[in-house]
Parts: C-alpha cells; structure tokens; sequence
C-alpha cells in the first residue's frame, strides 16, 4: 500500500458520513448528460481532499461544471437545505466542488482545473472571487456570498472543514478510464518534491470568507512531500 492510500484511509477513518437523498439523473431528455449527482452531508465536515478519496470510493469525482445549465441542476440539490451551508450572518460556505489549482498556478484566477481534466470553460464566481486570500486558496465550493441564494463559487483553502460535497457519477462504461485521467489530472504539474496531499492532522475548523481572516494563522495549507 503506497503513501497516497495509506494517506486516505487515515483520513477517511475520521469522518461519519450520511448521504443526503438518492443520486439524481440529470437526464439527456432535459439536456443534460445523463449523469448522476448527489449531494454528501459530511458530520463534522469534510476536507477537499478527503472528499476526492470519498467520492471515488463512491464511483464518481467532486463534481465538475460546465455549463450553467449544470451548475443549477447540482446547486438545486442544496439551495434548500440548510445543513450544507455554514452562514457567519453574512455569507454562507457551501459543499466543495472538483476544482482545484495546481501548485504554481498565477493568482488568482490561473490554473484553475476540473478533477476530470475537463475544460475550465464555464464559470460562476462570487463577486470579487476568487481572491486567493492570504494566498491559501486553492479548492472550489459553492460560495453564497451575501446569501442571495445564488450558485456561485468561492476558492478557499483545501484544509477547511465545509459540510459536504457533490459526488458526480457518470455513465458506467466510461468509470474505469475516468479514474485513470482523473489520478492522471490531480497528480500533474506540481513543483519538485512537493505534491497534494494533506495529512488528517492538518484538517482544521470549517470557517466562512469573514472568519478566515483571523483564523489564517491556524489554518495555512501545508504540503506533504513526496514520499
Ligand atoms: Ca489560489
Ligand atoms: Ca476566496
């Protein structure tokens, strides 16, 4: 069993997981893929990286988002449903999605990149996002930024703990070669020696855009070098 496994099962000892509600079908008939969505209630929450491992033990990615289309549907599954946001009177952090940057990428709106290698085509930041604030942020989520109910996107660091995530599931015939891109695609650019994981002592309390800025301190991302 090599580092990167060993790294994940630790990680995924530590959480308790309820799944929210049934995968729903975004169906061809309606323009979408045909794939599979399902919201992930995480108690205690949940780091970015952890739920990458969780979701393809689950047989799909954090979900990745091309088009608005899309982006409604998945933000459908949540809007309503007030365990997955974390307001702070402000705004509300909501469940991570498959985006991430690469160690390196320009900030901060470079090098932003789907767990799939699908193109960075479609996007739907909040206002003034991302704003790679404290140069930490790295990790997409939905983001309600003065809580207008709207699906937009925020970067925060990988290390927060936010209360879920969105499994994608895609058609069954292409789930083999999706998790040979996928490994492919999150293990790529990297500087030397340095790579993404995180360890289950670097996990930190889930903290809103607001209250990030006194906790910086405790909760700047950290790398574990290769092994
Ligand atoms: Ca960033
Ligand atoms: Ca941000």
């Amino acid at each position: 069993m090599n580092m990167r496994k060993v790294i994940a099962t630790a990680s995924l000892a530590f959480i308790a997981q309820v799944g929210w509600a049934a995968p729903e079908e975004w169906p061809v008939s309606a323009g979408g893929t045909g794939h599979h969505f399902e919201a992930i209630l995480v108690t205690g929450g949940i780091t970015w990286l952890t739920a990458a491992a969780d979701a393809t033990d689950r047989g799909g990615y954090l979900a990745t988002i091309t088009s608005g289309a899309e982006n409604e549907f998945i933000f459908d599954l949540i809007k309503s449903v007030p365990a997955f946001w974390i307001p702070d009177g402000v705004n509300a952090a909501g469940p991570w999605l498959g985006g991430f940057q690469p160690p390196g990428s320009g900030e901060p709106a470079g090098g932003w990149t789907w767990v799939t290698g699908e193109p960075w085509s479609y996007t739907r930041w909040a206002s003034a996002e991302p704003d790679n604030l404290h140069g930490t942020e790295d990790r997409l989520h939905y983001f309600d930024k003065g809580i207008q109910s709207q699906p937009t996107w925020n970067d925060v660091p990988g290390n927060y703990l936010l209360p879920g995530y969105i499994l994608e599931i895609p058609e069954p015939s292409s789930l083999a070669l999706l998790a040979t891109v996928i490994g492919a695609v999150m293990l790529r650019p990297r500087r030397s020696g340095v790579d993404l994981r995180e360890t289950p002592t670097q996990r930190r309390k889930p903290v809103p855009e607001l209250s990030a800025r006194q906790m910086h301190a405790r909760c700047l991302t950290r790398e574990v070098a290769d092994a």
